[in-house]
């Protein structure tokens, strides 16, 4: 099976198996896990922040970090296709009382004047603004990386009017990789910043959430509010060690090969898809509508599922495929040659 549905499907290497079998342990609700405690050391580390808190996913250190920094009532500012938007079940109202106010944009990048208006005045009778989420990279914007000049000139304008930022980095470092730029760097504006060690770094769980030390202290709290306090987990935590130290210097390749896929998809009929647009792991690309075809898009799902492929369809006309540790070449060129039947069947 060739599985493109997403870098979350990645299994823990036989180095994090080892590891997490002899993994040092102790209650973490108690602070006492000594490997948890590396790992969050580690990450602040590379995060370039005081602290951080191990969480079991991506979308409750998001949720975390919003119940943090959004007051009940207020707006909570995102991409339109946000992660946290489109993704979170609508999280930030169940559990922080919070709206978000999502602005669209036409290239996955919000401008710093998008962001400058959609920020209420303070006026007595205006719903007020508390919190600027970004994404980078931003997943359904074909996974496009967000550079450290773009992130400060929007966190500027945000701070300048009270608001805190926090970033959904759950792949950032493949957005470090593709822009050259150490993580550290892309989530200095940003106040929090959570990344995913679950996805193409290939743990089989956890996120961190990494900020300033009283914020984090606070986090512990939220988190268990949230049933996300764990016990014995340096078990996992060692497997999250080897993905920061083992799995990021390969991200290139990821990159490398979801634009191989892009280049080859391209050529195929139907296809609308730009591979100079692919910069990451995600592809995400349309195709065109046909007559007497209602979802092409999950016709090509199918025709590649029954020949052992799996990836998504989005909606009608659009399709993602994710890179991985276990994608190699031949499966990239075998998917292009499935991809080429079905299409042919389709746009014939
Ligand atoms: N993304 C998943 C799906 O939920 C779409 C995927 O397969 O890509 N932020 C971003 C940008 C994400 O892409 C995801 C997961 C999360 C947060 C949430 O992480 P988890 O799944 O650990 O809650």
């Amino acid at each position: 099976m060739i599985d493109l549905r997403s870098d979350t499907v990645t299994h823990p290497t036989p180095a994090m198996r080892r590891a997490m079998a002899t993994a040092e342990v102790g209650d973490d609700v108690y602070g006492e896990d000594p490997t948890v405690r590396r790992l969050e050391a580690r990450a602040a580390e590379r995060l370039g922040k005081q602290a951080a808190i191990f969480v079991p996913t991506g979308t409750m250190g998001n949720q975390v970090a919003i119940h943090l920094q959004a007051r009940p009532g207020s707006e909570v500012i995102l991409e339109a296709r946000a992660h946290i938007f489109n993704f979170e079940m609508g999280a930030m109202a169940v559990w922080s009382g919070a709206l978000p106010r999502p602005i669209t944009t036409s290239d996955g990048f919000m401008t710093p004047e998008q962001v400058s208006a959609a920020i209420s005045p303070p006026i007595s009778y205006r719903t007020p603004t508390s919190l600027l989420c970004l994404e980078n990279t931003h997943n359904l914007w074909s996974g496009l990386p967000m550079d450290a000049a773009r992130t400060e000139a929007l966190a500027t304008v945000a701070r300048s009017r009270g608001l805190a930022v926090h970033l959904d980095g759950a792949r950032i470092f493949n957005a470090a990789a593709a822009l050259g730029t150490p993580a550290a760097t892309l989530a200095a504006p940003c106040d929090t910043v959570m990344f995913c060690l679950s996805k193409g770094l290939a743990a089989p769980i956890g996120s961190l959430l990494a900020g300033p030390s009283d914020l984090i202290r606070e986090a512990r709290r939220v988190r268990k509010l949230f049933g996300g306090g764990m016990r014995q987990v340096g078990v996992l935590a060692a497997a999250g060690l080897v993905a920061l130290d083992e799995m990021v210097d390969r991200l290139d390749e990821d990159h490398r090969r979801a634009r191989r896929l892009a280049q080859g998809l391209a050529e195929l009929p139907g296809v609308e898809v730009d591979p100079a647009r692919v910069w990451t792991n995600i592809l995400v690309f349309q195709l065109r509508s046909q007559s007497g075809e209602a979802s092409p898009a999950a016709r090509l799902a199918a025709g590649l599922r029954d020949r052992g492929i799996l990836c998504i369809a989005f909606s009608d006309h659009e399709l993602r495929m994710v890179t991985h540790v276990e994608i190699d070449d031949p499966a990239i060129e075998a998917t292009l040659a499935a991809a080429g039947e079905v299409l042919e069947e389709i746009y014939q």
